[in-house]
C-alpha cells in the first residue's frame, strides 16, 4: 500500500503546525506549498529534518508550484490571512475570498479525487468558497471548526472540574465565531451530562470563553493567531478520513435538508471516513437550541452572501 499524500496550502503558524502534526503521527507524505518563495522549501527541510529523531517515515517537501500536490488524498488550505486584534473573523471575507478560490481550483486541477479540508476564516464562507471553486462533490469538501471549538470548551470543562480531558467530551454546532451552539446537552464527562455537574452559571461561563476563544488568544499574542489547537483538530480529521474510522466528529460540512438548513456548509456531526464526509448526523434540538442554531445559520448565509461576490 502507498503512502497518502497531504498537501497543505499556506505555510504560516496553522500550516507548519499542522505538518507537524501530521508528521509525528506518519499520516503520509506532506507537501507545503506557500505564495512566499523559499519559506516552505525551508520549513519542509526543517521538519524533515527532524524525521530520524522522531522516526517518521512521512516525506515533506516544500513548492509554489502546485504541480507538486498532484494525486493528493487530502488538500488543507490555511492560505489565508489570521484576525488581528480588533478584527473579527469576518472582516477577512474580501481578501480569503480570493486567495481560497484561486488555491481551490489549482488544489482540484491537480488533484481530482482530493479531499477538501478549509481553515481559512471566514470559516464557513471559505468552505463555500472552495466548494464552488473546485466543483468537488459535496462530501469531499469539509470545513475545520467544531472540533476546536469543542476542544476549547473541553478544555475549560476539564481544568473547571479538575477531571482528565480525555473524560469530558462536546458537542459544538452551527457557525464558527461569536454564534457557535455549544449543546451542553450532549456534552459529558464519562457519560455524565455536564449540566448535572456543573452549576447554571458556570456552564454559561464556561460557554462564553468558549465562543470568544480564538480572540482571547490573539488578544493576548497581539501579532498572529491560534496555531496549536487549530492545527491538532485538522489532524484529527486526517486521520479519521485516512484511517477510514468513521468518527463522529463537529465540521462545517454541506446541509440541504438536513436540519433544514436549505444548501450552505455549517458545523454539525459528520461521520468522517475515506469518502470524507460520509454522512450528517441530525441530532434532536430543544427549541431553543433551535433557535440558537436557526440563527448561527442566517448569520452563515449573510457571509456567504458577502463571499460570493468575489466568486
Ligand atoms: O478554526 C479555524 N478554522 C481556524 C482558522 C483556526 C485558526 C486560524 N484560522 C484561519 O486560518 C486564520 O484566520 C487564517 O485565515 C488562516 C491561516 O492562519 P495562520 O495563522 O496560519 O496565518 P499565517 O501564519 O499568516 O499563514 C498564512 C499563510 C502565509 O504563509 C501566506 O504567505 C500564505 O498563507 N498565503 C498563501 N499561500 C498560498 N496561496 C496563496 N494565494 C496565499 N496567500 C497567502
Amino acid at each position: 500500500m502507498s503512502r497518502s499524500k497531504i498537501s497543505i496550502i499556506g505555510s504560516g503558524a496553522v500550516g507548519l503546525a499542522t505538518a507537524q502534526w501530521i508528521a509525528s503521527k506518519d499520516l503520509g507524505d506532506i507537501v507545503l506549498v506557500d505564495v512566499v518563495d523559499g519559506l516552505p522549501q525551508g520549513r519542509a527541510l526543517d521538519l524533515l529534518e527532524s524525521s530520524p529523531i522522531e522516526g517518521f517515515d512521512s516525506d515533506v517537501m516544500g513548492t509554489t508550484n502546485y504541480e507538486d500536490t498532484k494525486n493528493s488524498d487530502i488538500v488543507i488550505i490555511t492560505a489565508g490571512l489570521p484576525r488581528k486584534p480588533g478584527m473579527s473573523r469576518d472582516d477577512l471575507v474580501a481578501v480569503n475570498s480570493k486567495i481560497v478560490k484561486e488555491a481551490s481550483q489549482n488544489a482540484a486541477r491537480h488533484s481530482p479525487n482530493a479531499i477538501l479540508i478549509v481553515v481559512t476564516n471566514p470559516l464557513d464562507a471559505m468552505v463555500h468558497i472552495a466548494a464552488k471553486a473546485s466543483n468537488f462533490p459535496k462530501h469531499r469538501v469539509i470545513g475545520m471548526a467544531g472540533i476546536l471549538d469543542s476542544a476549547r470548551f473541553r478544555t475549560f470543562a476539564s481544568k473547571e472540574l479538575d477531571v482528565s480531558v480525555e473524560d469530558v467530551q462536546a458537542m459544538v454546532l452551527g457557525g464558527h465565531g461569536d454564534s457557535m451552539v455549544p449543546l451542553p446537552r450532549y456534552s459529558t464527562v464519562n457519560g455524565i451530562p455536564l449540566s448535572e455537574l456543573l452549576p447554571k452559571e458556570r456552564l454559561h461561563a464556561l460557554i462564553e470563553r468558549t465562543r470568544k476563544g480564538g480572540e482571547e488568544i490573539i488578544n493576548l499574542l497581539k501579532t498572529g493567531s491560534t496555531s496549536f489547537a487549530p492545527a491538532s483538530a485538522i489532524t484529527e480529521m486526517i486521520e479519521s478520513i485516512l484511517k477510514d474510522k468513521k468518527r463522529i466528529l463537529p465540521c462545517a460540512a454541506y446541509c440541504d435538508k438536513e436540519y433544514g438548513v436549505g444548501g450552505y456548509f455549517v458545523g454539525v456531526p459528520v461521520k468522517l471516513g475515506r469518502n470524507g464526509a460520509e454522512k450528517v448526523i441530525e441530532l434532536k434540538l430543544a427549541d431553543d437550541e433551535k433557535e440558537l442554531f436557526r440563527k448561527s445559520v442566517e448569520h452563515v448565509k449573510s457571509l456567504v452572501a458577502s463571499a460570493e461576490k468575489f466568486l
